[in-house]
């Protein structure tokens, strides 16, 4: 049978008028996420993954690409600020030095501990940090933990700033980070968090800083045997979103969309408490030599020139930082 063109045409555009309204509404976000599959961070992002699927009757579905394969953390932050990428998991570390206010968090000591920076952070100094992060293009939906970050090498235990003295220390991408190592007369070396393995293994570098989880997943503790609690940085996470995506969204979806990543964040905090304890047991059990730092005094006041230079640098910030330090 033939079929008249005066027959098909109608029938092909109401096809078509189908097929692209369905593809305009319904949204496949992709998601950048650096750790590895049972990290705290990765279960979580997959929960969130599941809960917008499910929440938005599938308008809503977010691929996520773990283990960093989409690329280093830098080049993720760029890809969620222009759009390459809806999402992504990103520590503010390396958001920092986009956005100024979100590299409070980065100044060394700031935070006294966990409690400390989730007060900052559930208060006016986590909107003021938003604030500044939503100007450049990212939304952050949700805060998740990373613990405190400490020093490790392959050479010595680290009691006091003059053990860092001459040591190549690998830091993210930062330059408060590289200020907080020249500061202790250390070297510093901005790496990607992929290459630092290998680094550490071939003796690029001597050491580097991170929290349990991170130092047991990535094997570092294989090729840096030495932990030394100095807790320098209590850095938190975010799951982010890109600005124009999250403004297109209608305020329902909006509000589903923050809802899904807090309970995320609920479920990303609570196995982070865990994985820190068992990370750090299978660390040592696999022979670390750990020693605790009591007394951090001498690390603070070393941290001194990193604050003059971040607060010359953004004077306006002055009452960030305050707000921030003066949080009970
Ligand atoms: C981990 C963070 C991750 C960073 C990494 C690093 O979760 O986002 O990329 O440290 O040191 O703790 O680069």
């Amino acid at each position: 049978m033939i079929i008249s063109n005066r027959l098909l045409s109608p029938l092909v555009s109401a096809a078509l008028c189908l097929g692209l309204s369905t593809a305009v509404q319904a949204a496949e976000w992709k998601g950048w996420n650096i750790h590895k599959p049972d990290y705290p961070n990765t279960v979580a992002m997959d929960k969130f993954a599941e809960l917008l699927d499910e929440r938005s009757g599938g308008k809503i579905t977010l691929k996520m690409f773990h283990s960093g394969v989409l690329g280093s953390q830098p080049d993720g932050i760029e890809q969620v600020r222009i759009g390459g990428l809806e999402i992504g998991n990103f520590n503010l570390g390396p958001i920092g030095p986009i956005a100024p206010e979100a590299n409070v968090v980065s100044l060394p000591f700031i935070f006294k501990d966990m409690g400390h920076m989730h007060r900052a952070l559930d208060g006016e100094a986590g909107e003021q940090i938003s604030a500044g992060m939503a100007k450049k293009g990212l939304v952050a939906l949700a805060w998740y933990d990373s613990g405190a970050r400490s020093f490790y090498n392959s050479k010595k235990p680290v009691t006091s700033p003059e053990d860092v003295v001459g040591m190549k220390v690998r830091v993210m991408n930062n330059d408060l980070y590289s200020g907080m190592i020249s500061a202790m007369g250390g070297n510093p070396s901005p790496m990607a968090f992929s290459e630092v393995y290998q680094s550490l293994k071939t003796g690029v570098v001597d050491g580097a800083e991170n929290n349990w989880p991170s130092y047991e997943s990535t094997g570092h503790f294989e090729v840096a045997g030495y932990y030394s609690l100095s807790q320098h940085l209590i850095i938190p996470e975010c799951v982010c979103i890109n600005a124009d995506v999250y403004g297109a969204l209608s305020a329902d979806d909006q509000a589903m969309v923050k809802q899904a990543a807090r309970e995320s964040a609920d479920l990303q905090r609570e196995l982070w408490e865990s994985r820190a304890i068992s990370s750090r047991e299978k660390v040592m059990a696999a022979g670390v030599k750990f020693n605790e730092i009591p007394d951090k005094s001498a690390f603070q006041s070393a941290m001194e020139p990193v604050y003059t230079k971040y607060l010359a640098a953004n004077p306006d910030l002055k009452p960030l930082v305050d707000l921030i330090k003066n949080t009970d």
